[in-house]
């Protein structure tokens, strides 16, 4: 039995230079930390994430709501400090079982049906250094316990396959890119090592291709360090993709995956995609047009998953696309759509929206409800695809959930800078510490959605 005997939170910086939560939870076995991550194409549906210039009682407490431009996020430490942690501290809770019990006395805490009250992010804070010293108490890995709470114990360990994501465009990046993700899945290496090779070698290849044909200054990053060079076709965009490959004879062991993030430039009323959104060019697409640009794409590029192809309310568009693409191998994901939440996993699934749900631990707002929402896309057949947010931290725990959940496939982003290496790099050394103990690893590679079956097979 091991107890907390102390939370506390504290104001920190993410990867965009804005203000995020750090927790800290002191038990027997010392201090445990994380830090909490954030979006910026976020869904309309995701739990609340409070920042002190819109959080309602911030300035009664005396916090400065200017601060930061307003994204400040004094109340959510605050919450923290002085009603979760009490509570927590009070209530007796063992973090070596309990934490399902520790993350509903938080939700029960709140309230509110989307943590408003007391924020997403003081309570993924908590919620994610519990797990941590639940691990320590336990004396295992981080994914060794998260493997107990997803009832994974007994399956293979599967690394993942890395989708990096090279090229960024939409709200992640300056260019005039419309769609904001083009990722590299090196789905034909034989171990994540080789994936993290090939990822990296590409990623390089990416560079001098892009150096070549746009010069030098080209070559600036966006949000999740991809390129994000001056392009408006997506069609562009896999030409580079497509080039840097070859570079590296990679051909045949890489895939593309596509996150347009389409909630970004869907006019509700109109029903229109405005892939010139960026621009002050309008280019208008019907959902009809939008969906015939993704069959032109999987057509013409080794495209093998396709995430938020559709805003997050445009449930019709989903539902055709997906029965359009029945006979075709693409993993289509939920995202904006789905914001991890097992109601939205459940209405979807119903609709035949999709076969694959995007894991964001923030989008929901603690450990056991995102493995819950993953548990129930599983059951439905579905795929699920772990995700790292565009503000990051170098908090990688992330790594260990994937490999806990046996999800097969993460995105976290370019393999470069380093709030996305930390993951890339604690999955090496998960790789690295299961076969130096003579555990059968495998390697999800083709086999990246493998857990789930196409919802429209
Ligand atoms: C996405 C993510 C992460 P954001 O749309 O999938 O890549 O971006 O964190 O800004 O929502
Ligand atoms: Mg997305």
């Amino acid at each position: 039995m091991t107890t907390i005997k102390k939370i506390t939170a504290q104001q920190r910086l993410d990867s965009r230079g804005n203000p995020t939560v750090q927790v800290q939870v002191e038990t027997k076995d010392g201090f445990f930390r994380a830090l909490v991550p954030s979006g910026a194409s976020t869904g309309a549906h995701e739990a609340v994430e409070l920042r002190d210039g819109k959080a309602r009682d911030a300035a009664t407490k005396g916090i400065d709501t200017k601060a930061y431009f307003g994204k400040g996020v004094m109340t959510a430490v605050g919450n923290v400090n002085e009603i979760l942690g009490p509570a927590l501290v009070k209530s007796g809770l063992d973090v070596t079982t309990q934490l399902k019990d520790i993350d509903k006395a938080m939700i029960d805490l709140d309230g509110t049906p989307n943590k408003a009250r007391l924020g997403a992010n003081a309570i993924l804070g908590v919620s994610m250094a519990c797990a941590r010293a639940g691990a320590a108490a336990r004396g295992v890995p981080l994914y060794e316990y998260l493997r107990r709470e997803c009832g994974t114990e007994s399956d293979p360990y599967v690394l993942p396959v890395p989708f990096f994501n090279v090229l960024n465009g939409g709200v992640h990046a300056g260019n005039t890119l419309a769609f904001q993700e083009f990722m590299l899945a090196p789905t034909g290496a034989s171990s994540f090592e080789e994936a993290i090779q090939i990822g990296s070698e590409a990623y390089h290849s990416l560079k001098n291709v892009i150096a070549k044909k746009h010069g030098m200054p080209a070559t600036s990053i966006g949000d999740e360090g991809g390129f994000a060079p001056p392009l408006t076709r997506p069609e562009e965009a896999f030409d580079l993709l497509t080039e840097a490959v070859k570079e590296i004879g990679g051909s045949d062991r890489v895939q593309f995956g596509l996150d347009p993030a389409s909630t970004e430039f869907f006019d509700a009323e109109k029903r229109e995609y405005d892939l010139g959104f960026k621009d002050k060019q309008p280019s208008k697409l019907s959902p009809d047009g939008l969906a015939q640009l993704y069959h032109h794409l999987a057509k013409n590029y080794p495209l093998a998953l396709l995430e938020d192809p559709f805003a997050e309310d445009d449930w019709a568009s989903w539902t055709a696309f997906t029965e359009s693409c029945r006979n075709i191998p693409l993993e289509i994901v939920g995202d904006d759509l789905l914001v991890t939440n097992v109601e939205r996993v459940r209405e979807a699934v119903s609709k035949k929206a999709c076969n694959s749900m995007l894991l964001k631990i923030n989008q929901i707002g603690s450990v056991t409800e995102a493995i819950a929402a993953a548990q129930l896309a599983f059951s439905n057949g579905w795929a699920v695809f772990a995700s790292h947010r565009s503000g990051e931290t170098t908090d990688d725990f992330l790594s260990d959930l994937t490999v806990a959940l046996n999800t097969g496939h993460l995105k976290a982003g370019a393999p470069a800078r380093g709030e996305r290496v930390a993951k890339y790099n604690r999955l090496l050394d998960i790789e690295a510490e299961l076969k130096a103990k003579g555990q059968r690893v495998v390697y999800a590679g083709a086999n990246f959605g493998r857990r789930g079956k196409a919802a429209n097979e």
